[in-house]
């Protein structure tokens, strides 16, 4: 990859982009939710397909010269569909929290009940926060995990969903580590007559790929993003059963969305056939590899992790008792560069601006081929930074282990800056 033209014509734009591309390189990422797309993935996003209107679907479009668009639309929704073994596939979504959107205003009137994940226990915030238009629209109501174990408790969300009588009941979450048992769920949705949307925008890779068991025969309608454990372009997906197909395709287009983003449906066209791979599908167990070393080499050195461990791709760090916020963490942790996110943890008494825990994830360090033995490491200098974060020497001399690990694992060498 070149950048002839914009390093001519803008060179603000083109130098934030070599800096940023110099910093996926050189720093450890630990976002959970963030992936490295391949570079075909790329290539296909930032392809001439950004210039195209096709509003409508495959076949049934509202403008002339269409018949590429088709092409690709036509493929990401075959694949996605024989991937998750779905129904009814809508790829136009242009992000997680519009897939949810389509998904309620498909089904449920202004002022009905949504019960859901809490966010403060792993939740998102498309999902009933009062701030988002889910809250603002719908009366919501929320579970949590327990808070001795971290874990759902089941018999609680059935309690909840037979004294509240929600019309849909969600499963899904940013910041919760363990097997979500869709199964369950959607009984319980069924013996309190709710609609059961599972949102699986996190952990979408490792469902794929069998490393998590599917809501998709159990959901009415399944949402994701594409771009976290998946690796695709950023972007949304819903899957539903064949009897919602047209009443979903109506409220994504025309309903909340005009002209779909075709280049990114023709990345995502491709970072789909890129799962369907034998590659793919090692990538996503070694990412739950990776993240069990790494938990457990965090609780080795002292750290509490909700639930005490994982069996996905992230983890969720408690704090408390190490004498520091998640804010000042995930600062000394940046300086040093290891990137996290301060994550509020169950029952914190601390605001979401500062909070008492970090999310940490395996996707990113797991794409640049990292094994459990670096996991290790990583646990270690995580460690050394949060126990000396006001030691800029400490700190300094992290950052250069941290980039002779990132030497030895290199990712997008190829793109020429
Ligand atoms: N912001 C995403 C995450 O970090 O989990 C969810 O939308």
């Amino acid at each position: 990859m070149k950048m002839i033209e914009l390093k001519k014509s803008d060179p603000e734009v083109y130098n934030a982009i070599v800096e940023e591309i110099k910093r996926e390189r050189d720093t450890i990422v630990l976002i959970a939710s963030e992936n490295y797309a391949s570079r075909a993935v790329i290539e296909a996003q930032g392809s001439v397909f950004t210039n195209k209107y096709a509003e409508g679907y495959p076949g049934k479009r509202y403008y002339g010269g269409c018949e590429y668009a088709d092409v690709v639309e036509s493929l990401a929704i075959s694949r996605a569909e024989e991937l998750f073994s779905a129904e009814h596939v809508n790829v136009q979504p242009h992000s997680g929290t519009q897939a949810n959107m389509a998904v309620y205003f498909s089904v449920l009137k202004p002022g009905d009940k949504i019960l859901g994940l809490s966010l403060s226990h792993g939740g998102h915030l498309s999902h009933g926060v009062q701030v988002n238009f889910s809250g603002m629209i719908y009366k919501t109501y929320f579970y949590g995990v327990d808070k001795k174990t971290g874990l759902i408790d089941y018999e609680k969300v059935r309690k909840l969903a037979k004294r509240h009588k929600p019309k849909m009941l969600l499963a899904g979450a940013s910041a919760y580590s363990r097997i979500i048992d869709f199964k369950t769920l959607s009984d319980i949705a069924k013996e309190v007559n709710a609609y059961f949307l599972a949102d699986i925008a996190h952990i979408a890779g490792l469902i794929a790929t069998g490393n998590h068991p599917s809501p998709v025969p159990y959901a009415d309608f399944v949402t994701t993003t594409t771009h976290k454990t998946l690796r695709g372009p950023r972007g949304g997906m819903i899957m539903c059963r064949a009897e919602y197909a047209k009443a979903i395709d109506k409220m994504v287009f025309p309903g909340l969305q005009g002209g779909p983003l075709m280049h990114v449906i023709a990345a995502k066209a491709v970072a789909f056939k890129e799962a369907m791979t034998a590659e793919f599908k090692h990538y996503q167990l070694q990412i739950i590899k990776n993240a069990k070393e790494l938990s457990e080499a965090l609780v080795k050195r002292g750290f509490k992790i909700i639930s005490g461990g994982t069996d996905t791709h992230l983890m969720l760090i408690d704090l408390t008792d190490k004498n520091i916020t998640g804010k000042d963490a995930e600062t000394a942790l940046d300086l040093a560069g290891i990137t996290v996110n301060k994550n509020s943890i169950p029952h914190d008494t601390l605001p979401a601006t500062i909070t008492s825990g970090i999310r940490i994830g395996t996707p990113i360090v797991t794409n640049r081929k990292m094994k459990e033995p670096e996991m290790v490491v990583v646990a270690d200098l995580i460690s050394k930074v949060l126990d000396n974060p006001q030691d800029i020497s400490v700190i300094s001399h992290i950052r250069e282990k941290i980039k002779a690990l990132c030497k030895k694992f290199p990712v997008y060498e190829d793109v020429e800056i």
